[in-house]
């Protein structure tokens, strides 16, 4: 299980000369995390997104801090010279003492500086760090924890790095902010079977992870949120957690954000979702050939993604609501197919064949119509160079019809369309599989549900489904993330960010937040699904409800959400979420400096939320399916010009209002 969190250090005055005097001018941030050009997991996004505003805010004076990997640098970092003198002499002088300490730019919005760290080079330390580790604070790390000895040795190199700095530099104060994106027990408990929400009180937190053999990651966690000045985490539910399992309240909640995508054109993103989905048809008519029984444009694609963690991110739920939502779109007849997609990375040995040759086919099959057409074409053009209209019945001649007939026969296949499309190295004891299995969801004509799990991260470069993570989540319908353990939740807020409407649970730190600020989440396209009240098949029967009224939507009520959905965007602009961050690193500098700052919050206009769009009835029965509302001749139609515009002029919001942080620091008199 992954370390997931990452440290601010805000060095005052620096980098030349130290004298007593503060000057925030001179300040200089070093953002310390082990996914610094790294891409590992979520941590990743929060650092990569957020890195433009910090840059625009700290300038030449912000450090990222990271591991050095080799691959990565080749992809994301210039390697330049450090340009700040005293890091450039910080960084010399550890080099020649044993380590390998590169610096450079990293290739994002912002082109942040990176000081990146090779671990592995500073390896022979690793037994004298653990050491002082035990006896400084009687944590001891076992030999077999590769994760955590990585995190030993990242961690003293990077005190080496700021002592080296600080020496240099003569007692350079450090203000430190901590900030957890999960907790590691917290993670273990949940994916466990334990009711975790209601008995956060009463864990004896050192025997659970005593019994779990994560005692010493467990205890470098405390140890770390106990050390900083300033302890920080992503929601407020992962704050209620932190502060039972690691006794330590947050300081403030900071929550995570993104770079939101403005197109000039306002339905650009409607656009974009149409071609996007015409490339996952593109790839469904591959993958069902031979039962391609179902009509395609009135197929449906959901899709679950992230962490392969079964029951924490709610694969499992999500598979036992689809059970049902086949019953229900079965008994009702509808016409309706939903196509849902798993991706989430688990071990493989590469596609599997039926599912390359599926793809094949599908070309074949086009090829074979393309050289028909172009036989079609030279006599129609021979025809007309005559002066005469065609005779159609002539247009096809036999060896036509061979071609066709050929291509035809090779769309013949006596299995099913397989449910995954890699070899599973696990397949016998793999949840997914297992639990398709027990659900009897195997991709039968009959099924108006069908499943493709996809085992790995999506690549525009796949021989299969040749298309990045953001082109995917754009031509899908619907984002279902119905995690149990969910700090944040980044897979639900970028399907908003692009329009895509989503479902998320009132235990992740993205429902919650939308829940507090917006009035009818519901109307927007965010589903928040309870799974903190009810039992687990309460909540898949609520699951299978959303799922199926979404079904029972028009393709002009699903466009109208979608608008209504990205209205929601400018809310997880790092552009706004971004000042929790600077609330917490001006609660640092007061902490560490007492004598010379002072923060000071004022809670403003707490209480105001993003109202419900204007087109909704009033009465929360009527919008409770976030149904947009609209005749029945409109039903039908595939209407672009949208009467929305009208509504999203009278929808305006002033964001500003809604984010009632406001503070300032100020010099102690
Ligand atoms: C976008 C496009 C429309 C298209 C629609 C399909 O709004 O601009 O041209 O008809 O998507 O929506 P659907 O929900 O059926 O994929
Ligand atoms: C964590 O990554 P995860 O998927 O292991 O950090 C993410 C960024 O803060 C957060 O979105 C997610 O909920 C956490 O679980």
């Amino acid at each position: 299980m992954p370390l997931a969190r990452s440290l601010s250090v805000t060095s005052l005055s620096g980098l030349e000369e130290w004298d007593e005097e503060f000057d925030l001018e001179d300040a200089v941030l070093f953002e310390i995390a082990w996914e610094v050009a790294n891409k590992v997991g979520g941590i990743y996004t929060v650092i990569q997104t957020k890195a433009r505003l910090t840059s625009e805010e700290w300038g030449e004076n912000y450090f990222l801090v990271g591991p050095y990997v080799e691959s990565n640098v080749r992809t994301q970092v210039e390697l330049i010279e450090p340009t700040n003198p005293a890091l450039r002499r910080t960084i010399d002088k550890m080099n020649s003492s044993g380590c390998k300490v590169y610096f450079g730019r990293w290739l994002i919005e912002g082109s942040p500086y990176v000081v990146l760290i090779d671990i592995a080079f500073t390896a022979w330390s690793l037994d004298s760090w653990k050491s002082e580790l035990w006896e400084l604070c009687s944590i001891g790390v076992p030999w077999f924890d590769r994760e955590a000895n990585d995190a030993v040795l990242f961690g003293f190199l990077t005190a080496w790095l700021l002592g080296e700095m600080d020496y240099l530099q003569r007692q350079l104060p450090v203000a430190t902010i901590f900030t957890t994106h999960a907790t590691l027990l917290g993670r273990y408990l949940c994916a466990g079977n334990v009711d975790f929400y209601n008995n956060l009180a009463e864990f004896n937190v050192d025997k659970e992870a005593g019994d779990r053999q994560i005692y010493h990651r467990y205890c470098i966690e405390r140890a770390a949120a106990h050390c900083a000045h300033v302890f920080t985490t992503v929601s407020q539910i992962t704050a209620i957690e932190a502060e039972h399992l690691l006794k330590r309240k947050p300081d403030i909640v900071t929550p995570n954000g993104l770079n939101v995508k403005k197109f000039s054109a306002m339905h650009e993103f409607q656009n974009l979702h149409a071609q996007s989905k015409s490339r996952i048809q593109e790839f469904v008519r591959g993958h069902f050939y031979g039962h391609l029984d179902f009509n395609l444009d009135k197929c449906l694609f959901l899709f679950i993604a992230g962490r392969y963690e079964f029951s924490n991110k709610g694969a499992d739920i999500f598979l036992e609501a689809l059970a049902r939502l086949n019953y229900l779109l079965r008994v009702n007849h509808s016409d309706v197919t939903v196509i849902a997609f798993f991706i989430m990375p688990a071990r493989t040995n590469n596609f599997n064949v039926e599912t390359l040759k599926g793809q094949a086919v599908r070309k074949q099959l086009w090829d074979t119509a393309q050289t028909v057409k172009e036989r079609f074409g030279k006599k129609l053009y021979e025809s007309l160079l005559v002066g005469q209209l065609p005779d159609v019945s002539k247009m096809l001649d036999k060896e036509d019809f061979t071609i066709m007939k050929r291509a035809i026969f090779a769309t013949q296949r006596q299995c099913q369309p397989p449910i995954c499309t890699h070899n599973m190295l696990e397949d016998s004891s793999d949840p997914i599989l297992n639990c398709v299995r027990r659900i009897g969801l195997f991709n039968s004509s009959a099924d108006r549900v069908k499943i493709i799990f996809h085992p790995e991260f999506l690549s525009s470069t796949s021989p299969l489904l040749p298309m990045d993570y953001e082109e995917f989540v754009r031509g899908c319908h619907l984002g279902v993330f119905p995690s149990y353990y969910e700090p944040w939740g980044y897979t639900p807020a970028e399907c908003t960010v692009m329009g895509i409407p989503s479902i998320s649970t009132n235990l992740s730190g993205f429902g919650c937040f939308m829940e507090e600020h917006i009035a009818d989440p519901t109307a927007y396209g965010i589903y928040i699904l309870d799974r903190r009240c009810r039992g687990v098949d309460e909540s898949c029967n609520q699951l299978t409800s959303f799922l199926f009224q979404f079904c029972k939507q028009s393709r002009r009520q699903r466009i109208i959400q979608r608008n209504r959905t990205e209205r929601l965007s400018d809310l997880l602009d790092w552009k706004y979420l971004g000042r929790y961050y600077i609330a917490a690193r001006h609660m640092a500098l007061a902490k560490a400096f007492p004598d010379t700052f002072i923060y000071e919050p004022q809670d403003t206009t707490a209480g105001f939320r993003y109202p419900r769009p204007a087109s909704v009835p009033p009465s929360p029965a009527l919008s409770r399916h976030s149904s947009p509302h609209h005749s029945e001749a409109e039903d039908n139609e595939d209407d672009e010009r949208y009467d929305e515009d009208l509504e999203a002029e009278k929808d305006k919001v002033n964001i500003q209002h809604l984010f009632f942080l406001s503070f300032s620091l100020v010099p102690h008199m």
